[in-house]
């Protein structure tokens, strides 16, 4: 057993559950009164209510235990303050810093980063602001209407994600498309609706040599020199984000639209830095601050509030009472919010790709069960899809419902239907339904004997489903910084419990090493080496097949 499982702090857990597990939150809700107090906490506007929870306070209370048994509070610090926390890469993890709005400093290795993350948002101001009010125009004169961010992953999902959610705040002289995918109908479907003289790329890459990334960003240039007919028209319609700028000025992108970041901003966690380009040309850089300070208060929140009343850490270790010692292999997200739709998106990558390991931090194989599988989607879209399964399926799915007090666009009943949808699903997955209260509604319904005894079993409802329901006032850029910011810190609460590094991705480097090795000889028939016979035999049916 590992030194983790083996603890104090795990076996005292495991005890519990064992005598909670069977306890309904029906009686605990009836026992107790003030539990709605008790398990709930507000912050900045932002209402957290965990007290659907199979939880009571001597769970609460072994939880924060284990965060400190883990030395939590010493790694949040060791996060804030630059240590190289991400020990493979040997890199610090300081998103934080890139929306640090307190005037502190951030030292990494004795160099304070605050002054070169605020020239670059300096840059980004002025340049979102001249193409915003058309001072910086197309190769032809004409003002830009259009913006195309080409990246992958983590120079993807995040930006687009916030530009979705911010809508409301878009200016009306200019749209924001994200071009991903390898498969040219992205880049293609997306080119078919924009005029070249118009239009504005980003590339954002990390590292630019993304091949997915690098072959759109040239297929975008080729096709914008053939509209103009100017090479020279590059300069003034492509910028690019990077923290390789080497690779940036190879691929011929004008050095005054290079927006640099730098190694210790995680791909999943720079939506915060110059990343972030695309949502300060489509919303202005003054949202886009507003968006850093929700962040901000919500790091702030998470450093400095004690354990048992910190959202982040709740949320994290409540993560871990369902995976580790309830067995959930899943945990879902549902935001009763249109403009939240790319948020399950991004929550995956976030979630699974920080904490989706085997081997703790010293490289030694893990013995009990880390990152969940995360997925969602929207309410109430969600409920005419696979609630089913949550309610009268056979496995334990905690989830999380968030929801806005007030909707950008009010419009009658909407929003009350809306909120009575979300409030009743989690009241239902938490009361279920007994068989006696089934039968009783059979019986109003007019059935009786063997007819009623049958549908019975299928009208009952265990309930005691986990929820979490998290409100906020409005989706206005502070608040969606709060609760991006929220999640990351949640991801990371379980890192330091589960003693892994949520700042690495080698599965992803991987992807990427395998696809240079094959593309060769998908190109010549004669490159084929030896793969295995399934492999070889893919590749054989690609050239019988093209
Ligand atoms: C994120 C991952 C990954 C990465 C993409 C794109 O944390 O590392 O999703 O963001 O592979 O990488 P580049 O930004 O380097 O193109």
């Amino acid at each position: 057993m590992s030194k983790l499982t083996e603890s104090p702090a795990w076996q005292a857990l495991r005890l519990h559950h064992a005598a909670i597990e069977n306890v309904h939150m029906r009686q605990m809700f009836g026992e107790d009164p003030a539990r709605f107090r008790k398990f709930s906490l507000e912050f900045d506007r932002l209402l957290f209510d965990y007290s659907k929870n199979r939880i009571n306070d001597q769970t609460v209370r072994l939880l924060i235990e284990l965060a400190e048994q883990a030395r939590l509070p010493v790694w949040i610090e060791r996060m804030f303050g630059g240590d190289r926390i991400n020990n493979t890469e040997h890199r610090a993890a300081l998103h934080t810093a890139l929306r640090n709005r307190s005037g502190r400093p951030v030292p990494v290795d004795g160099k304070d980063v605050m002054p070169d993350v605020l020239r670059v948002l300096g840059s980004m101001r002025r340049f979102s602001d001249a193409v915003r009010n058309g001072e910086h125009r197309g190769h032809t004169g004409k003002a830009i209407t259009d913006i195309v961010n080409i990246g992958i992953g983590g120079s993807d999902l995040g930006p687009q994600m916030v530009c979705e959610s911010l809508k409301p705040y878009a200016a009306d002289n200019l749209d924001v498309h994200f071009v991903s995918n390898i498969d040219s109908s992205h880049l293609t479907d997306t080119l078919n609706r924009l005029d070249a003289e118009t239009t504005l790329f980003i590339v954002s890459s990390k590292t630019f040599t993304t091949q997915e990334t690098i072959t759109n960003a040239r297929s975008a240039r080729a096709w914008l020199v053939e509209r103009l007919g100017n090479e020279h028209a590059v300069a003034r319609h492509f910028a690019a984000v990077s923290t390789n700028l080497e690779a940036t000025s190879k691929f011929g992108i004008n050095p005054e639209n290079v927006f640099e970041f730098w190694d210790w901003v995680g791909g999943r966690y720079s939506l915060w830095s110059a990343i972030g380009l695309p949502i300060a040309l489509y919303v202005g850089m003054d949202r886009f601050e507003e968006l850093l300070g929700g962040a901000h208060a919500m790091d702030e929140h998470f450093r400095h509030a004690p354990l048992d009343k910190n959202i982040p850490v709740l949320m994290g270790l409540l993560g871990i009472w369902y995976g580790n010692f309830f067995k959930a292999d899943t945990n879902t997200m549902f935001p009763y919010d249109q403009h939240l739709h790319r948020f399950p998106a991004y929550l995956q990558q976030l979630d699974m790709e920080s904490n989706g390991k085997r081997v703790d931090r010293d490289g030694q194989t893990v013995d009990y069960d880390t990152g969940l599988i995360v997925w969602g989607e929207l309410g109430s879209n969600g409920q005419h899809a696979f609630f089913q399964l949550i309610h009268q399926g056979t496995r334990l799915i905690p989830s999380d419902f968030l929801a806005p007090m007030h909707s950008h666009h009010p419009l009658g009943e909407h929003h009350a239907i809306m909120m009575a949808n979300c409030y009743a699903q989690t009241e239902a997955l938490m009361l279920g339904k007994t068989a006696e209260e089934a039968r009783a509604e059979l019986k109003a319904q007019g059935l009786q004997g063997a007819t009623l005894e049958a549908l019975l079993p299928h009208k009952v409802f265990p309930g005691n489903k986990p929820t979490n329901t998290l409100l906020f006032d409005r989706l206005d850029p502070h608040t969606l910084g709060m609760l991006i910011a929220l999640y990351e810190h949640k991801v990371f609460v379980q890192s330091v419990v589960w003693n892994i590094n949520p700042f690495d991705q080698w599965g992803v480097e991987l992807g990427k090493q395998l696809a240079g090795k094959i593309l060769p000889e998908l190109r010549d028939a004669a490159s084929a080496s030896s793969h295995d016979a399934s492999t070889s035999s893919l590749i054989d049916y690609y050239h019988q097949h093209r």
